[in-house]
């Protein structure tokens, strides 16, 4: 798990499958924007990088991380896309807000998959602190963005 050992931006590019042809819904939090529009960006251009049209891409904002459920499911349910990427950073403060968040998108996220057949990626970082979520977003280990991007390409080619 620990990306310390992982640049979030790395992968090869002759084992990541083209995204020609392909729709990607991707829906982000506004939460933490300085973090979030940073991973939005980073996974739209590894989408286009490996094929994907950037009118094949469709780009919804919700204001939180918790409300990354609903506008996942709403962008599964429609059935346009053939894979949804949730991009959101919850940052550890002083209450159990965290966890609560943490927990439930992460269930949230795990219904779609189970339910749908559509991928859901789970693009949420969680981290104790700003220079954490910094390093994951284009910083010293890279870009979960990318990563989210990466494994949308490689699920899409295995499953759909
Ligand atoms: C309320 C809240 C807090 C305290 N922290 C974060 C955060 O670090 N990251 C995030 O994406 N959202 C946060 N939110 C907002 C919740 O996700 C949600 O939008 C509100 O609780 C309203 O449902």
């Amino acid at each position: 798990m620990a990306s310390e050992l992982h640049n979030l931006s790395q992968y090869d590019p002759t084992t990541v499958a083209s995204g020609e042809g392909r729709k990607v819904g991707i829906v982000y939090a506004d939460w933490n924007s300085e973090i979030t529009y940073a991973l939005r960006d980073g996974a739209i251009k590894t989408l286009t990088d490996n094929g994907v049209e950037a009118s094949d891409i469709t780009v919804v904002s919700v204001p939180g991380s918790f409300e990354l459920i609903y506008g996942a499911a709403q962008m599964v349910k429609s059935k346009k896309y053939d894979a949804v990427i949730a991009i959101g950073c919850v940052i550890r403060g002083d209450t159990p807000h965290f966890d609560y968040i943490c927990e439930g998108v992460t269930a949230g996220l795990t219904q779609l998959n189970v339910e749908y057949d559509t991928p859901v990626i789970f693009g949420l970082i969680t981290t104790n602190n700003l220079l954490q979520a910094q390093e994951r977003s284009g910083g010293r280990l890279g870009n979960k963005g990318d990563e989210c991007a990466v494994t949308a390409l490689q699920m899409m080619a295995r499953f759909k």
